[in-house]
C-alpha cells in the first residue's frame, strides 16, 4: 500500500495483511508537514498478485482520517482505478467500493480541511474472485 500526496509517494507499507473479510482493519499513520486536503491524497495498491483460481491479493481501505475528519473510501465522491465489480470488471470511476482488486488507487475528493496527520485503516486479503469466496488469509 502506498500513500501519495500530489501524486508523489510519501509512504509505503509493505505488509498490509489483516483480514478485511472479518473487518479487522489496521491503522497506518503518516504525519505531514503541512495542511493536506483530502483531494490531494491517493492510496495506491501497488503489489497485486493474481493466479486464476488459486490466489488473489486485493487491498481494502475502509477510510482515511485527515485532521480528525473521516472520509469513507466507499463514498460516492471517491475515484478509483482498480476496483472490480461483477457487472463490468475493473474499471476506473466512482465505484463506491473499498476494494482495489488490481493495481490502482483511490483518489479522495473533498473540501479542504486543516490536517497535520493522516491515518489509514486498511487490510489486504485474498479471494477467489471467480467464486467470490475467501480462500486464503495473508
Ligand atoms: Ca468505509
Ligand atoms: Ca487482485
Amino acid at each position: 500500500m502506498q500513500l501519495q500526496i500530489d501524486g508523489v509517494a510519501v509512504q509505503i507499507w509493505n505488509r498490509v495483511n489483516s483480514c478485511a473479510q472479518q473487518l479487522q482493519f489496521q491503522s497506518y499513520g503518516y504525519r505531514a508537514n503541512e495542511s493536506i486536503s483530502p483531494d490531494r491524497i491517493e492510496v495506491s495498491f501497488i503489489n497485486d498478485f493474481f493466479v486464476v483460481g488459486v490466489i488473489d491479493h486485493n487491498l481494502r481501505v475502509d477510510k482515511i482520517v485527515v485532521g480528525g475528519q473521516t472520509f469513507q473510501t466507499e463514498a460516492s465522491i471517491v475515484f478509483s482505478t482498480g476496483s472490480w465489480k461483477p457487472t463490468d470488471g475493473i474499471q476506473s470511476g466512482f465505484r463506491e467500493s473499498e476494494y482495489l482488486n488490481g493495481v490502482g488507487y483511490f483518489q479522495y475528493t473533498s473540501a479542504a480541511v486543516r490536517p497535520d496527520q493522516i491515518s489509514l485503516a486498511s487490510s489486504i486479503y485474498t479471494v477467489d474472485e471467480t467464486a467470490g469466496s475467501v480462500t486464503v488469509t495473508v
